[in-house]
């Protein structure tokens, strides 16, 4: 940019005017957070280089936010204060030498805490009874949203005794990221647009002027931040905060107190560790000066408190290009399209690839090449791209992406059912699919075959020494010497460990052998009830339902591979190399045998027995406490300690739908 100061500045203020109305009014952003964050830092640095430039109007004045007209407007009290923002460690240590300069000989404590990314709000009480909620707004002004927050299940409309005349919690109101997917799956179902994320859907839900509206929406609240209580006289920010949870309000979880910004810095690392196993997002950890009178001494810079500041993390979303969308076979012949992106770091890894899953996926995004998109690692590890950000697309469109007809890889059709949301190609000798056969054959979940990784697999197909995984077990230490890749010992090793794998139980087999919908669960129930695989192969679909309680596309699954002849070739074949192919039935296998479940929290459809009893008919055994031994840990309303110590081990979460619908599934519900 050439332009003068004065010219970038106005540039800058005109930019992030755009981007505040996007976020806050229309709740549709078309940068990330973290791009805003730059622009605004830009804005930041420049003024600070011309404070003659510096207007009233400029967003660094007046931290973002204009209230929309609909809602009544609510003078906050005390304004809600924003949080200056750190991007690194010594930007963080800045903050702590601030801080110790103007305390002078006090060394504060800091209270450390996840920045939950939603919707701020303040609630307040009058004689414990809730009687006005409002957004943040501006910090000044805010939108009165009581009618809304009060259809919130965790906003509580009545505090727990004994508490004060009056009394002003704050928070954020937020959704869990699977309730995000739940509600955006319905929104397209209804022809509705879907949500860009869940902070997105946490503001559009709350901000209805329909109460209706938002009850139906899966809101939930942390709250943060004493405002205010009358007669009430506390010392510490972390006592506040015991005070308010004994009030009966859901805390920020996890907070610690910490001694110093080197200790404060393995917190942050730690939630940065974790951050995308949790249920919800957070897009940073603030730290607080802990005693309330250091607060007071330290005062406020213009909106932003000098006793706290956020740490942002590294955005886990961010805007690139898509420079092709290339098509992938899978070990089923599912035809998996891929976009190939301009390479860009989110989260401290390198992107260049995100799955698009299927072609109403890409329809329902619109995704084509050369578009600009948002794409965001979230709690698994394959990237996604959350949207097209349509307005980047030039006068001359690209046109749509469609799916090939023939399969990229051996040109046979490629074909969709009705009422299948993935394609298949349909051919039973495809070369792509051999080779994630095989690649998944020898996985540890499967055979576990210690040397026969990616690499190795597809280097067996392509020179023709494996066209099925019964060929690996006649695979000879020469053959995979002549194939440079091998010395005699790894080529003996290789040899040895194939032959090792024969011993395989029959349900891991059963998972190697790639059929849809088939993974370690169900291989595991029709192993224990058949006792063989050419008993399964054998068994009626009603059998098969009846017996074991998968459901019926599972077991139809089951039936066509049996009934194809090469499959039936192969369970010969597999059986003359000396395979397991039978096993000791297991009379009355239940499907959750073996699987330890934890219950915490308040149910709303059960009771917490009822759960109990209902998940140990199905084979689960119960535990009082989370450990490593638990599978997984079922989290209903104000759930307790035992949540966070799933977090800690990453235990799997289940909420309440997800056990229904698991009791459901084992006709217990
Ligand atoms: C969030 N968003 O989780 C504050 N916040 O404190 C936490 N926000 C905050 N604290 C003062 N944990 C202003 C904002």
């Amino acid at each position: 940019m050439n332009a003068g100061p004065a010219e970038q500045l106005e540039e800058l203020r005109r930019q992030l005017a755009f981007h505040n109305y996007r976020y806050y009014v229309l709740d549709d952003p078309v940068i990330t957070d973290a791009e805003y964050d730059r622009l605004y830092q830009r804005l930041q640095e420049l003024e600070a280089a011309h404070p003659e430039l510096i207007t009233p109007d400029s967003p660094t004045q007046r931290v973002g936010g204009t209230a929309a007209s609909d809602f009544a407007r609510v003078r906050h009290t005390i304004p809600m204060l924003s949080l200056s923002n750190a991007f690194s460690r010594d930007e963080l240590e800045a903050f702590g030498r601030r801080v110790q300069r103007i305390l002078g000989d006090i060394d504060p404590d800091f209270s450390v805490e996840p920045k939950i990314d939603g919707l701020a709000v303040t609630l307040h009480y009058e004689r414990g009874v809730f009687r006005l909620g409002a957004t943040r707004g501006d910090g000044e002004v805010g939108e009165d949203v009581t009618a809304n927050l009060r259809t919130v299940r965790s906003v509580p409309s009545r505090l727990q005794p004994p508490f004060p005349p009056y009394l002003e919690a704050r928070g954020e109101v937020y959704m869990w990221r699977r309730d995000f997917e739940r509600l955006n799956e319905q929104r397209l179902e209804q022809g509705e647009s879907p949500f860009a994320n869940p902070r997105n859907a946490a503001a559009g839900s709350l901000r209805q002027l329909d109460p209706g509206v938002t009850a139906g929406r899966p809101l939930r609240l942390f709250i943060y931040q004493l405002g205010g209580a009358g007669g009430v006289s506390l010392d510490t920010h972390t006592e506040s905060l015991t005070y308010l949870r004994e009030r009966g309000f859901p805390i920020v979880p996890d907070v610690r107190l910490v001694h110093c910004i080197d200790e404060a810095w393995l917190v942050i690392q730690a939630w940065e560790a974790k951050r995308l196993s949790l249920p919800f997002d957070i897009d940073g950890v603030v730290l607080k000066v802990n005693r309330l009178s250091l607060q007071q001494e330290l005062g406020t810079v213009g909106r932003d408190p000098r006793w706290a500041i956020a740490y942002k993390f590294a955005p886990s979303q961010a805007t690139t290009t898509v420079v092709d969308i290339e098509v992938t076979v899978g070990r089923t012949g599912s035809i998996n399209p891929t976009a190939v992106l301009q390479p860009v770091e989110i989260a401290g890894v390198t992107v260049s690839r995100a799955t698009l899953h299927n072609q109403d996926e890409i329809d329902r995004k619109d995704v084509r090449i050369g578009d600009t998109v948002i794409v965001q690692r979230a709690g698994d590890v394959i990237p996604e791209i959350v949207r097209v950000v349509v307005e980047h697309r030039s006068a001359s469109e690209p046109p749509r992406w469609f799916l090939p007809t023939l399969c990229p890889s051996c040109g046979s059709p490629i074909v969709r059912e009705p009422g299948d949301a993935i394609a298949y190609c349909v051919s039973s000798d495809c070369p792509a699919q051999l080779e994630e056969r095989i690649i998944h054959f020898a996985s540890r979940d499967a055979m576990d075959i210690e040397g026969l990784g990616e690499q190795v697999a597809r280097v067996l197909v392509r020179r023709g020494l494996a066209r099925s995984v019964a060929d690996l077990y006649r695979l000879t230490k020469e053959q995979l010497v002549a194939l440079d890749r091998f010395g005699e010992k790894s080529a003996e090793n290789l040899v040895a460990a194939i032959a090792a794998s024969k011993e395989r139980p029959l349900e891991r087999l059963l998972v190697a052998l790639s059929i849809r919908h088939v993974g370690a669960k169900w291989a595991e129930v029709f192993a224990h009830t058949f006792g063989s695989l050419r008993a399964i192969g054998r068994a009626t679909l009603e059998e098969l339902t009846t017996t074991t309680g998968a459901g019926p596309v599972v077991c139809q699954s089951v039936r066509d591979f049996f009934a194809q002849p090469h499959n039936q070739a192969l369970v010969d074949e597999l059986e003359r190399l000396g395979l397991r192919i039978t096993q000791d039935r297991v009379i009355g296998a239940l499907p959750l045998a073996g699987e330890e479940f934890v219950v915490t929290g308040r149910l709303s459809r059960l009771t917490r027995s009822e759960a109990e009893e209902r998940l140990k008919r199905l084979g689960a055994r119960i535990g009082n406490t989370v450990t490593k031994k638990t599978t997984h840990v079922v989290v209903g309303e104000e759930p307790g300690s035992k949540l966070s110590k799933a977090q800690k081990l990453g235990t799997p979460l289940l909420a309440e739908d997800g056990l229904m619908a698991l009791l459901e599934r084992h006709g217990a519900a």
